[in-house]
């Protein structure tokens, strides 16, 4: 199975949180097959989160996503959409940080919107994501 994963402007400026992230996601079986480093456009974050234009958060979301460079990468493994989203945890920092204090949201994010990472929530999400943001 496939999945997209991103580093968020909150830690993916840091190589040595990155680093990290990459030995992770080494440890839970997941290989890289293709990684992308680059600055989304607010258009393009638009796209990509747009099932969320309609919530208050959306704005806040699109001006942090856009606000330096992000690291795209393709994960490949055995249950990699779950595998993936376990590892990164709930979406609130809080909430991480009481019931998965390993996760990644938990270790590296800071609050509801600055949280670290993206995966993918499903098949048809990864299959979308994948083609949206490794194109051309
Ligand atoms: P993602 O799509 O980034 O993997 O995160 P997710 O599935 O856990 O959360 P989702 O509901 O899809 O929300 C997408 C991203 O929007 C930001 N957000 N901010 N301020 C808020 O209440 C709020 N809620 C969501 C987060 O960056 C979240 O990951
Ligand atoms: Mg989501």
């Amino acid at each position: 199975e496939s999945t997209f994963a991103m580093l968020k402007p909150d830690v993916a400026s840091d190589t040595h949180t990155v680093d990290e992230i990459k030995q992770r996601i080494a440890e839970a079986g997941l290989s890289i097959e293709r990684e992308r480093v680059c600055r989304l456009s607010r258009r393009r974050c638009g796209k990509f989160y747009a099932e969320h234009r309609t919530r208050p958060f959306y704005p806040a979301l699109l001006g942090f996503m856009s606000s330096g460079p992000v690291v795209m990468l393709e994960l490949s493994g055995e249950s990699a959409i779950g595998a993936w989203r376990s590892l990164i945890g709930p979406t609130s920092t809080e909430t991480a940080r009481k019931e998965a204090p390993r996760s990644l949201r938990a270790m590296y994010g800071s609050d509801n919107t600055r949280n670290a990472a993206h995966g993918s929530d499903s098949p048809a999400s990864a299959a979308r994501e994948i083609r949206l943001m490794f194109q051309k």
